[in-house]
């Protein structure tokens, strides 16, 4: 990086390299991102490079297990030939262009990887999707992303199906299974017989890379468009100082492929420092095994929601030896200080929380070398300025609550998500002033530690997930049963908050068997949309309380379920 000011760096500087001067010098536009970046062939293609000369460790890359005894261990230079036939597949035999987007709808299996690595070879934008979502889900999905293909298993199929006939622009259905279906091209069979030989697209730093569904208040969720650099160089920092990752450790990222979560712990952070991705393919969350998979397998470094925390510290942890983890992190909804007291005291280790959202990566984290505040989320994430601001744009001083907010004049943070695509109002109404507001409350301490107090909107963050209220309530008046609803977060000792829905029943339900009716509800949200959004808590109600315009207000409930006046 020994350049002029304002120059860019030559692309085939190695990104792991950087240090946090050099992020600084970048955010600060004394030096430039390249101008050309793709993650698969400046990144990946060089740890290949890497493990031929003997310069990385004799690590996979990627290394997975599903628990029954199968198991897949690729090196990064398997990992690019691979990748390589898969980029032929998605081009030749899909007849996928530069730009084309992609729904990939998979489970924690290894040709995830497979397909985001072959996006990111050939330009397409690749949309991760769990696989709990509904056919109602993709549908949406589809329709607003217009997106040429959809890569899918057995497990979502049917739901595919059931609405193909609604996407005119979907032309591709690329299945990934052992088996073959009636209108679906075989993956398995067309990599079979794929070349190897591909030449790796020379993608612009500012060029979409993904787009994440992501929830809000009101309206279905919204598509956050990241960029090549703002996934693929944007998380280096948090890898190297969050993860604390190195091209010997082994990361076992819980995330199901579906959230940012899986793209920064188990593609971006990982691999930029070339570590091995470790993964478990499980059909249910269930600890025990969980806690079998850590000690049997050479796990370094683990990150998962603070649900999972909670639900391992129930367990007696001094029965295990983690021989050799020896970093643990989380994120994605806040982790009580009692749970990283129990955590350390029954493992020995500390926990570093994180705290980000799809938009922005992670913001703010206790890094590995600083104190760690209980309670506290740790401090902002270079190159990241973050700061509490008021209703009007300006700085709050330390121990004042307000908005937490980002930065971004006079220099747009690189790792920063594009925008909401096809809705400039709604990537208009997170900027205020100089900051882009991330919708939570919160207080920085003199020390510049920040404490996260809660959402500034109706959206509910549960076991690490955030849900719109709109979402829940859109399904639940699809039942006839429901003549509205009002669907706000009520506190949960395990998921930190959970999901309730004040229900006003139609004349025909209003005798029904209360707990009869309240499991058909769950059920019936559950068959709608993805079911972790299901209401785990439903009060049947008279009325909901209205404002005089007749807007439901959700805050008074949410007060009365969190015990506020
Ligand atoms: O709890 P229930 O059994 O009543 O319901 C569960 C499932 O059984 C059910 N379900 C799933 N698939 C179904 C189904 N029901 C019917 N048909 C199907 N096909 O739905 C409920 C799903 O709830 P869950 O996902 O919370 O399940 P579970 O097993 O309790 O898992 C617990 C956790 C903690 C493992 C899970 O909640 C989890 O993975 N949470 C983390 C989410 C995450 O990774 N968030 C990160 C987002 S990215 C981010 O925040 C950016 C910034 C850091």
């Amino acid at each position: 990086l020994a350049k002029p000011p304002g120059q860019h760096f030559h692309r085939d500087h190695q990104l792991w390299t950087l240090t946090l001067a050099d992020f600084e010098a970048i955010h600060r536009c004394d030096r430039s991102l390249p101008k050309n970046f793709n993650f698969a062939g400046d990144v990946l293609d060089q740890w290949s490079q890497k493990e031929k000369t003997g310069e990385r460790p004799a690590n996979p890359a990627l290394w997975w297990v599903n628990g029954k005894g199968d198991e897949v261990k690729w090196s990064f230079r398997e990992l690019g030939s691979l990748s390589r036939k898969a980029a032929n597949v998605l081009t030749k035999a899909c007849g996928l262009r530069r730009g084309d987007r992609v729904a990939v709808i998979l489970p924690r299996i290894p040709e995830w990887w497979l397909v985001n690595v072959s996006c990111m070879r050939t330009g397409l934008v690749f949309m991760p999707g769990t696989v709990q979502l509904t056919a109602k889900d993709i549908l949406y999905r589809l329709r607003a992303s217009k997106a040429r293909c959809i890569v899918a298993g057995e497990e979502v199929a049917p739901a595919v199906e059931s609405i193909v006939s609604e996407c005119p622009d979907l032309k591709t259905k690329l299945l990934v299974s052992p088996h073959s279906r009636n209108g679906w091209l075989s993956f398995q069979e067309l990599f079979q017989s794929a070349s190897e030989e591909h030449s790796c697209v020379e993608t612009g730093s500012q060029e979409p890379m993904a787009i994440y569904f992501t929830s809000g208040t009101t309206g279905s969720p919204k598509m956050a468009q990241h960029s090549q650099s703002s996934l693929g160089i944007g998380y280096t920092i948090c890898g190297r100082y969050w993860l604390d990752l190195k091209s010997s450790d082994i990361i076992w990222n819980m995330s199901d492929t579906g959230w940012i979560k899986a793209a920064f712990g188990s593609v971006f952070s990982s691999w930029l420092q070339g570590a091995c991705v470790f993964v478990h393919q499980m059909t249910q969350f269930d600890p025990d095994t969980f806690l079998d998979t850590l000690t049997t397998y050479p796990i370094t470094t683990l990150c998962s929601a603070p649900t999972v925390y909670r639900m391992l510290v129930q367990k007696d942890l001094k029965r295990y030896k983690f021989k050799t983890l020896r970093h643990c992190v989380t994120g994605g909804e806040p982790l009580n200080p009692e749970v990283l007291e129990r955590w350390r005291a029954q493992t020995g280790l500390e926990l570093y929380e994180g705290y980000g959202q799809t938009e922005v990566g992670i913001i703010c984290a206790n890094q590995k070398g600083q104190e760690i505040k209980p309670g506290s989320m740790g401090k902002r994430v270079l190159p990241y300025d973050v700061q509490i601001i008021d209703e009007n744009g300006s700085i709050l001083p330390p121990g004042k609550e307000g908005d937490i907010a980002l930065r971004l004049k006079s220099t747009w943070p690189f790792c920063f998500f594009s925008e909401y695509v096809d809705n400039p109002e709604k990537t208009a109404a997170t900027l205020r002033g100089d900051f882009y507001v991330t919708g939570d409350k919160g207080v920085m301490d003199s020390d510049g530690y920040f404490w996260f107090v809660g959402r500034a909107d109706d959206v509910i963050i549960t076991s690490g997930y955030r849900i719109g209220p709109f979402e829940v309530e859109s399904a639940l008046i699809e039942h006839p049963a429901v003549v509205e609803s009002a669907v706000v977060s009520s506190p949960d000792p395990v998921r930190g908050e959970v999901v309730k829905a004040f229900v006003v029943l139609s004349a025909p339900f209003k005798s029904s068997n209360p707990e009869k009716l309240t499991l058909e509800l769950q059920t019936h949200v559950k068959n709608l949309t993805a079911p972790y959004k299901y209401p785990r808590k439903v009060e049947f109600v008279q009325e909901l309380p209205k404002t005089i315009t007749g807007k439901i207000k959700r805050n008074t409930l949410r007060d009365q379920e969190w015990g506020r006046k």
